[in-house]
């Protein structure tokens, strides 16, 4: 892909910052194609016949980053998939969460526009994660798993928007507030950077 192809803009936030809520609410606004990685590794891990189903399971329960090919290989497939229907704007949810992740897709695939970095406390996070494991069913909503997650978030992704905000690629929003007034922070953030 070219960057006259395609554009992508990262999503990056601690587990339960409310990503994926903002996605949905600019896909229906934008249009962009939503591409959660987390959502990606979860349906492979259920696709009959994936090799990877177990391995998935056990990253995801712990809390860690899966291998790099397979997620890159997912992302790619994905966008793939949706360019050849026509789509150009993609929203890039909960990845890059390690620095080789960071490094090989923008090598491989394009170079994102600019990161999307959704700043929330642990405490809100913890409470927002407790709050939808009681009906979400993910293996990784439970206070043992969200400590896991929380550690790695702190040790290894966040050096990765570390090094995309040395770049002054990073577009920082806070989002303890409700759910509307996150996005008006987002809205005017893209209105900035968006041709
Ligand atoms: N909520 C949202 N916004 C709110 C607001 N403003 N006020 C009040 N409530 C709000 O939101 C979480 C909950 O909070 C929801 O109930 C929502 O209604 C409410 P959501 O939008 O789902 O937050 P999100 O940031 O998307 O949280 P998620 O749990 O999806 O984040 P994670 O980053 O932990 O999960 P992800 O699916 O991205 O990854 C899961 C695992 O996959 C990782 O831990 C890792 O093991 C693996 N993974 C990889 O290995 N590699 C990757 O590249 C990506 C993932
Ligand atoms: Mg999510």
């Amino acid at each position: 892909f070219t960057q006259d192809q395609i554009s992508v803009i990262f999503v990056l936030g601690g587990p339960g910052a409310g990503k994926g809520t903002q996605c949905a609410k600019l896909v229906k606004d934008y249009g962009f194609v939503h591409l959660s990685a987390g959502d990606l590794l979860r349906a492979e891990q259920d696709r009959e016949g994936s090799e990877f189903g177990s391995l998935i399971k056990n990253y995801i329960k712990e809390g860690l980053i899966v291998p790099q090919e397979i997620t890159i290989q997912l992302l790619k497939n994905a966008i793939l998939e949706n360019y050849e229907k026509g789509s150009t704007k993609y929203l890039v949810d909960g990845f890059p969460r390690k620095m080789d992740q960071a490094i090989t897709f923008e090598q491989v695939i394009v170079k994102a526009k600019f990161v999307l970095f959704f700043d929330c406390s642990e405490t809100v996070m913890l409470e927002r994660l407790l709050e939808r494991g009681k009906s979400s069913g993910r293996i990784d909503d439970n206070i043992e798993s969200i400590k896991k997650r929380f550690k790695t978030f702190i040790d290894t992704s966040m050096p990765v928007i570390e090094y995309f905000n040395e770049q002054s690629r990073v577009v920082k929003i806070n989002c303890e507030t409700s759910v509307d007034e996150v996005y008006e922070q987002v809205q005017s953030a893209l209105k900035d950077r968006l041709d």
